[in-house]
């Protein structure tokens, strides 16, 4: 049947008589039951990616390019006066996730299904994503963000298990989120919820009663910190999330002719980070309550589990307190005490047993009783063995790899940016959608002028639409000549937007004595903090006074403009990277495990300006060092001085006249007059007296960088080749390629 029919069946009249949120629903029933009706991914042998965090975001779009039913659907609408833009809106992003671990589940599971590979995301059913980020007196406020109407992409299951804690139990339900593949397959997102949750404990705000487990269990995704009234809820969430999925993943194991004592055979399980950790004492009580013994239970477990790590911030990796763990499930740490007891037994090397001071480190148990433990970009996993785990690496050097992260492409450029993808098939046709690799034949084309036009005339369209947006949904008035320059991540110290900001205030200093550049330049963030860090708040707040005071002065801000969007997210980021020049990528070297953003900007045509760090040394090894912008030391010097412990931001501030002048504004009258004496106080001695991660001996490089950058922007024939030779060799950087690893080296499924 036609589209218009389907759709008109459905909606029981025409389209051009129909609003916008009668087609939405509509669309979501329509795309549903395509989905439901694709063949799903089998096989004897399944993958079970369990994450704390899948941050999807809208899934209209996407399901209907993986579908091949987006340019009918989109023209259609437009014949009857709809645009499927304006249909998006209504949609709410489930933002279930907190960022790069949180998203690179989403693109994994697009690539899992795709490549047609048996194999599931297992998850928590949030009824609040990550919160929405507001706005007030230049401060961040957070309120509750919620995404799941009365009809949405969940799909209710008859699976529901009773899970026991420390003297209460819960009964739990599984949600189906059906995910299409652009290859005719479907896998699945199984989120687990309680049935006993209660939203109407949710005020305006996210402060909620942390202690009524059995309502509020699955109400709100965990902000990245550590604020301690919530950490004890986190472990009953973690404990839910894998003792479900442990059931099913037995239950389906059973189901297909297991006797469990040939489990991995039959399951293999990715342990995304420490979240979902607890899966290998919970699994081995499963299997011991199926009557197999200890011994065997522990060999069992230890072939089905690998582990991946995302950060080397030895704040980041977990630790449970014991009595955590004795409170909310007491039933694990006998468990967890005899595997700690057999590592005793054999390994002399303290630093790597489990239990210690009073403390569960979860990637321990992760490393010694997984089969793999890989990082996620080149110089991360080095990392990982040289140093961070490097009394682990000599155990077990075997289990050590690297999985370099990737991005869907579906998302990231045919979504996102169809000018974009239609220029690319052009040129080179459409291989490329299922064969990244083919990127490269955009090579072909660096000298041909007409190309080269057509790509920046592409950029400025992305702009042009971003600066429609952004001027509609927030009030942000953007120039669409301008470089854009944008860092985009969670706000955290080690990407440094606090480097980033103190440049503007350098820029805003020329500009003011008379230093003018040529071309206007927007440097625009986004970021979230989480609730309880406050000094990531202050540098919001830094960003935000400066925003308000360059942004309102006359003399600068034909030349230089601030903007912070407000609830930075994944459907923000859709807008944002196509419409970017210059993605900032300056996180203090060794710091960052991958990124993935910096492949999303790669992708859609902007020049890196970054540290080399993460996958960014990757992409700087791909595009060549004339194609990217480095600066700043390399991971080593930052590693040797954390050793020799002797790092003082004083002196560097005193020997450096801009970076001087550019610090001591974060406390001038300027910009007292608009923030907050006890917030920009805060960050400039912090700064001042700390500096942990290091700005002030990259501040030089780092403006001696941007001032090259924005340089070479005014070349435009070179810069627009810049751009194709960045997109000609984004191919790398597909999650497909990602995925296909993980199955040829981990999980060997088929
Ligand atoms: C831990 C304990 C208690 C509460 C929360 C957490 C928690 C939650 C989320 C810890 C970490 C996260 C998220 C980490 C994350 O997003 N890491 C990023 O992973 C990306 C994908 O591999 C990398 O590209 C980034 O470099 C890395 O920062």
């Amino acid at each position: 049947m036609a589209f218009q029919q389907e759709i008109e069946t459905k909606l029981q009249k025409g389209i051009n008589v129909s609003t916008n949120e009668e087609l939405y629903f509509a669309l979501l029933d329509l795309v549903k039951e395509k989905a439901e009706g694709k063949v799903s991914n089998e096989g004897k042998k399944k993958l079970y990616y369990i994450s704390a965090e899948f941050l999807i975001g809208k899934l209209l779009s996407n399901n209907l390019i993986n579908l091949g039913m987006y340019d009918e659907v989109k023209e259609t609408l437009a014949k009857y006066g709809k645009s499927l833009a304006e249909i998006e809106e209504i949609e709410l992003e489930p933002s279930l996730g907190n960022g790069g671990l949180g998203r690179l589940a989403a693109c994994f599971i697009d690539s899992i299904a795709t490549l047609g590979l048996n194999g599931d995301g297992v998850g928590l059913n949030y009824h609040f994503g990550l919160f929405k980020q507001v706005f007030e007196n230049n401060l961040q406020k957070e309120t509750p963000n919620p995404w799941i109407t009365e009809k949405s992409w969940l799909t209710k299951t008859d699976i529901t298990y009773p899970v026991q804690f420390g003297g209460f139990s819960v009964q739990s339900r599984l949600y189906d989120i059906d995910v299409v593949g652009y290859n005719n397959r479907t896998t699945k997102l199984r989120l687990f919820d309680i049935e006993s949750v209660d939203e109407s404990i949710v005020g305006d705000t996210i402060d909620f009663d942390k202690e009524a487990i059995t309502k509020n269990l699955t109400l709100f995704l965990y902000p990245d910190d550590s604020d301690d009234k919530g950490r004890l809820l986190r472990v009953y969430q973690q404990y839910f999330m894998v003792s479900n999925a442990a059931r099913l993943i037995l239950d389906e194991a059973v189901a297909k002719g297991s006797n469990l004592h040939d489990l991995a055979d039959y399951a293999t399980i990715q342990i995304n980070d420490t979240h979902p950790s607890m899966v290998i004492p919970e699994l081995i009580r499963l299997l011991q309550e199926r009557g197999i013994l200890m011994d065997e239970a522990i060999e069992i477990v230890s072939k089905v589990c690998a582990y991946t790590n995302h950060t080397i911030l030895a704040e980041a990796l977990e630790k449970w307190p014991i009595y955590f763990l004795d409170k909310a499930v007491p039933q694990l740490m006998p468990i967890i005490r005899e595997l700690d007891n057999r590592i005793r037994g054999k390994v002399s090397d303290e630093s790597t047993y489990i239990i210690k001071d009073g403390l569960v480190h979860m990637a321990h148990m992760d490393i010694h009783y997984g089969y793999s433990v890989n990082g996620v970009a080149y110089l991360h996993t080095e990392i990982l063995k040289n140093t961070e785990l490097h009394n682990f690496y000599v155990l077990y050097p075997e289990k050590f790899n690297n999985k370099t992260n990737g991005i869907t492409f579906r998302r990231w450029l045919m979504s996102c940016n169809p000018e974009l993808s239609a220029l690319i098939t052009e040129l080179i046709g459409d291989g490329w959608k299922k064969d990244a690799n083919e990127l490269e034949k955009l090579g072909n084309f660096v000298n041909d002028d007409a190309v080269l036009d057509k790509l920046l005339a592409v950029k400025h369209q992305k702009k042009i639409e971003l600066e429609e947006y952004l001027k509609e949904k927030q009030g942000i008035e953007i120039d669409t000549h301008s470089i854009i320059d944008i860092q985009i991540k969670r706000l955290h110290e080690y990407k440094r937007q606090q480097m980033n900001a103190l440049y503007v205030i350098h820029k805003y200093f020329e500009i003011k004595a008379g230093k003018k550049p040529g071309r206007p330049i927007t440097v625009l963030f986004g970021a979230k903090a989480a609730p309880a860090y406050t000094i990531a708040k202050d540098i919001i707040h830094l960003i935000l006074c400066l925003q308000q005071v360059i942004n309102n002065d006359p003399d600068v801000n034909k030349y230089l403009k601030v903007v912070m969007v407000e609830n930075y997210n994944v459907t923000l980021a859709e807008k944002l990277i196509p419409a970017c020049d210059i993605s900032e990528q300056i996180s203090l070297a060794s710091k960052e495990a991958s990124g993935t953003s910096n492949m999303k900007f790669m992708l859609n045509g902007a020049v890196t300006l970054g540290t080399k760090d993460g996958a960014n040394v990757e992409i700087a090894e791909l595009v060549g060092e004339d194609n990217i912008f480095t600066f700043g030391e390399d991971s080593q010097t930052v590693i040797d001085r954390y050793e020799r412990g002797d790092y003082n931001s004083r002196s560097y501030y005193e020997a450096d006249a801009d970076l001087k002048k550019a610090v001591d504004f974060i406390v001038s009258d300027e910009l007292m007059a608009v923030g907050s004496k006890e917030n920009l106080e805060r960050l400039y001695n912090e700064l001042l007296n700390k500096d942990w991660f290091m700005t002030f001996p990259d501040f030089e490089a780092y403006v001696e960088a941007k001032e090259a950058i924005y340089k070479a922007f005014e070349d435009r024939k070179a810069w627009a080749k810049m751009m194709l030779v960045n997109i000609s060799k984004a191919g790398f950087f597909s999650s497909d390629r990602t995925i296909d690893q993980y199955n040829k080296e981990i999980w060997k499924l088929n």
